[in-house]
Order: structure tokens, then sequence, then C-alpha cells
């Protein structure tokens, strides 16, 4: 079956926003591949960068009328839609509706994390079907189902409707044996675009960025994470051996400088982190590598931290939250104290690693003087990088259903209203109002400790200041020619 899988397109208020390779969507086709399948993939977050009509000031990529001419050219069987984000929503909605419209006869489903923790707004958008969590398993049975007219086409991880009702089987299957999978189909996409344009962001420009993931599933409970419910509690984690087998052909075929790891848990298995990083050390000297989604404090420990120096790791991105020990235990149900992430802290300078450290402010428990304790620890210290977000009720997680039972949610998100549309937006607006913490005090505490963040940064390093004024002329020269 010839099925063409589309990334739904990006915004940002950043024309240089790196554009990253949809993981997901490579192990998927890869895996319909072997099941003798014709999947294609069209990125549409690829191509152009445009001022947007609306909201972000870019839109990258395809726009709905561009993708279904393309659907028109490819002649899928079936069209699959990816919504990694909750701020993809609106345009696949609208990228659904146009497909249906232009060719109401062709089968569309959807898939992605936000398909999978909010399937009734996709049901609702017209598209027939939902694939909920991983689907490298399921969806090639799904298919199978399909062609020999079984309905419905899966009982574990699948969202449809029945005479006007919806129906809804969570996925409870989370298969193990990861090795077993084939390496994500980088070639039906033109990947060395996603390397020309993965720098920037975590990475300085010019470095060719390749994502690998290397494990599965979480078994912490951050209130805020919805991760659980794509990948589950269990973690899941490939042989060392196959993640550098996968390594090296990246190497081979597409030159990378840095690979980018993107596991929720990198190191949670500590004698397979050693195993791939001696790897990384011995057969990719060269190579770089980073984790832009951070590394949990809880696994990491001084020789590791050397090891990890040794085999390319320049800087990591650790997650403490917050300075203040009752809202990282009782609200984000972290089972972490401020000491233990400072402790680390002090181990990344001693190893020679530098550290972006992330904080989320405004939990419903978060009080004026909460607030002030985390940017006091955050400035204390003395972080390479910071990340200061305010707290996002994503759904599917805890912080959202206890958001909505004690009525603290924005009421314009509650109704389904693009708010943001940018990706990078997410993080930087309040949704969550308390009766102990107004949206706009929660703001302008958030502008005022960037600010600070970023003078006591440059304080000590003036020439940094030299070379970000000089960045952003460059860029805006640039930008305008
Ligand atoms: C890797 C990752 C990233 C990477 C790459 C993202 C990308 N564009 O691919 C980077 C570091 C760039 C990133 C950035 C951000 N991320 Co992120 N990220 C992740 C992470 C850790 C893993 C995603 C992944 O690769 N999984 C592995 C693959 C195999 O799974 P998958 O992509 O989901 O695909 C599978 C299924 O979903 C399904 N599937 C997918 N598409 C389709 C389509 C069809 C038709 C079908 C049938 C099936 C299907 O099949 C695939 C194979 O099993 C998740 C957490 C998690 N564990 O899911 C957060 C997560 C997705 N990120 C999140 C967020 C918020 C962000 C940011 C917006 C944060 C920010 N403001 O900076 C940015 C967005 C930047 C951007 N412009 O893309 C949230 C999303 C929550 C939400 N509801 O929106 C998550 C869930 C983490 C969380 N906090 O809960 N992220
Ligand atoms: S934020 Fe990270 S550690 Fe916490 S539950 Fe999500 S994936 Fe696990």
């Amino acid at each position: 079956m010839k099925v063409l899988f589309i990334n739904s397109p990006q915004k940002s208020n950043n024309p240089r926003e790196p554009v990253s390779f949809p993981l997901g969507l490579g192990y998927l086709t890869a895996a319909l591949r072997r099941e003798g399948h014709q999947p294609v993939i069209l990125d549409a977050c690829l191509g152009a960068v445009r001022r947007a009509a609306s909201g972000c000031a870019w839109a990258f990529g395809l726009n709905a009328p561009e993708i279904v001419e393309q659907v028109g050219i490819i002649k899928p069987d079936m069209v699959g839609l990816s919504i990694p984000f909750t701020s993809r929503f609106h345009a696949a909605r609208e990228i659904g509706g146009a497909i249906r419209s232009a060719f109401p006869e062709l089968p569309l489903v959807a898939g992605g994390m936000h398909a999978t923790v909010a399937p009734q707004d996709l049901l609702d958008a017209g598209f027939d079907a939902v694939i909920l969590g991983e689907a490298e398993w399921s969806f090639p049975q799904y298919l199978r189902n399909f062609t020999a007219g079984v309905f419905p086409e899966l009982d574990d991880g699948l969202a449809f409707r029945e005479n006007g009702e919806t129906r809804i089987f969570p996925q409870l299957q989370h298969p193990t044996d990861l090795d077993s999978l084939p390496f994500p189909a980088r070639d039906l996409t033109p990947f060395d675009e996603y390397m020309r344009r993965s720098g920037g962001r975590w990475i300085r420009p010019g470095h060719r960025v390749a994502s690998v993931i290397t494990s599965r599933g979480c078994p912490y409970r951050c209130t805020f994470c919805s991760a659980f419910r794509l990948t589950g509690r269990k973690y899941r984690r490939r042989s060392a051996v196959n993640v550098l087998d996968e390594i090296a052909e990246l190497v081979s075929r597409y030159r990378p400088t840095v690979i980018s790891f993107e596991d929720d848990n990198l190191t949670a298995d500590r004698n397979r982190a050693v195993e791939i990083f001696e790897g990384l050390a011995q057969r990719f000297p060269r190579l770089q590598w980073m984790t832009p989604n951070g590394v949990s404090i809880r696994h990491l420990d001084p020789e590791l931290l050397a090891l990890m120096k040794r085999s390319g790791c320049r800087s990591v991105n650790l997650a403490f939250e917050s300075g203040d020990p009752q809202v990282l235990r009782e609200f984000m149900k972290k089972d972490l104290d401020p000491e233990d992430g400072r402790r680390v802290r002090g181990w990344c300078r001693e190893a020679g690693i530098a550290v972006n450290g992330y904080f989320i402010l405004g939990m419903p428990g978060e009080t004026p003087q909460s607030l002030r304790r985390t940017r006091d620890f955050a400035l204390s210290l003395d972080l390479e990088g910071i990340g200061v977000f305010i707290a996002t009720p994503f759904p599917g997680t805890e912080l959202y259903d206890l958001c909505l039972e004690k009525g603290y949610l924005d009421v314009q998100y509650l109704r389904g209203e693009p708010l943001f549309e940018c990706d990078g937006d997410i993080l930087h607006r309040p949704l969550i109002e308390t009766p102990w913490l107004k949206g706009s005090e929660l703001l302008a505490f958030h502008e005022e400790f960037q600010r600070q963040a970023l003078e006591k940064y440059f304080a000590g390093r003036p020439w940094r200041r030299l070379r970000r004024w000089a960045s952003k002329l460059a860029s805006r020269v640039e930008w305008r020619t």
C-alpha cells in the first residue's frame, strides 16, 4: 500500500529555527517498508521560510493548498498526518480539512503525541482514525486489517467513530525488543537539508546535527509531562551495539559533526550508557554529542561525567525545574531536592562540561516567595546557559487534569482556541492562574528573571556580550537582504 505521511508544518518567531528530522516517522516508515508497503514522507516543515499570515512571524515549509497539490501528485492509497506537538494542531486540522474536501474518498488517519493525548480533536476534525502511541508494530497490523475489511482494525492503540460514538482503545502493549526495529528511513527524506538547518538552537550554526533515540519509556511521574502516554512507564532500551551501529551508518552516509540523543532518559541504565560513551570515544573520536531534552540529575556522577566529556559531550541540559523543595516534590512530583542539582552542577564544572539549566515557573503551588527562591537558586548556580519556562498544562498530563479540576485553566485555552502556533511560544505564556498568583504577575516575574539571568551571565563574560550584539546585527542584515 502507498501511504503518504505528512509532518505538520511549524511556525516560529525565529526564521532560523532548526528543523528536526521527524524520527517517529522515520521509524514508522522503515517498519512499513520492511512489510512490503510503499511509504512516502512529505515533511511540510521543509522548504522556504515565509512571513506568516497570522500568529507567529514565520511559517516554515508548505501551506495547506501546497500540501493538497502534493497529495494529488503522489496519489497515495492513504494519508497519515503526524501531530507531534499541540502547537501544530490547528495547522493539522486545516490540512486534514483541505485534503478531505479535495479527496473525499481518501482514508485519512492521524498519529503523534497530540493525536495520542487528544484523539477526539482529530476525530472531530474529520479524520477517520487515530493511531495511539508507538506505531511501528500496530500500524502494519492496522493496514493488514484495513485491507482485509476487519473492523475495528486494532484493539490496542486506536481511536475511531462507530455509529456516531467515539471509541478509544488506549495503547497498552509497548514492545521491548527495540533492537529488532529497522533504523529510521532517513533516505525517504532530503536528510542533508535537516543537517544544514540543524544548528543554532542548542549548538552553533554550521554544525551538522543528526538525531538518534536509544531508549523509550520513563518510570518517573513529573506532573507536567505527557511522555508516558506515548511510550509508557517502563524504561526500554536498545543495546549499545545497536546504537553504535546506527551511528556508524549515519557517519558513513551523512557525515554529521554532532549526534543529538533525543531520549527522555539517556543515562538511566548506567552500564549501557558507559558502553555507548566508550564506543563513541573509541570509534568516533571527532564526533560531539548533546542531549537537547536533558539528562536526569538522578543518573549522573563524577566518573560518568568525565567519560561523557571524553566521548564528545561539551554541555548538558539539566532540568533543575525549581529552587523550591515543596514545588519540586509536591507539585511537580520530582523526587529531587534543589541541592541534588547543585551538587551535579559542581561535578559538571569539574568535568569541564557546560550546563544549561531549565526552570519551570507557575505550577499550581507556586507563590511569589517560591518564585524568588527559584530565581535566587538559579542565579547562584552560575550557569553557562538558562531556559526559564512558564508551566504549560499539556493535554494528557496530571498538571492539566489538576488545573481543570480546580478551575485554574485559561478560558481561551480550555475552549481550544489557537493560543500558540509557534512551538517556541508554548512555554512562555501563562495558562494557569491561581488565587495566589496572577498570570500578569507571573509574566512580569518571568521577564525580570530572564533579564537578571542574562545580566549575571554577561557580567562574568563581557566578550560574549559583544559576540551576541555582533551576531544579532549580522542576522538582521542577512534577513533584510
Ligand atoms: C525528541 C523530542 C524533541 C526534539 C525533536 C522533536 C521533533 N521535531 O521531532 C526536540 C529537542 C527538537 C524537541 C523540541 C520541542 N519539544 Co519535544 N520532545 C521530544 C521527545 C523527548 C521525544 C519525541 C520522539 O522523537 N519520540 C520517539 C519517536 C519514535 O516517537 P514519535 O515521534 O512520537 O513517533 C511515534 C508515534 O507518535 C507514532 N506517530 C507519529 N506520527 C505519526 C503519524 C501517523 C499517521 C501514525 C499512524 C503514527 C505516528 O509513530 C511513531 C513511531 O512509534 C518527546 C517526549 C516523548 N517521549 O515523546 C518531547 C515532546 C514531544 N516535546 C514537547 C515539546 C513541548 C517540545 C517543544 C515545543 C518545547 C519548546 N518549547 O522548546 C520543542 C518544539 C521544537 C520544534 N520546533 O520542533 C512535548 C510535547 C507536548 C505537546 N503536547 O505539545 C513532549 C511530549 C515532551 C513533554 N514535555 O511532555 N522535542
Ligand atoms: S519530564 Fe522527563 S523524567 Fe519527568 S516524567 Fe517526563 S520524561 Fe520522565
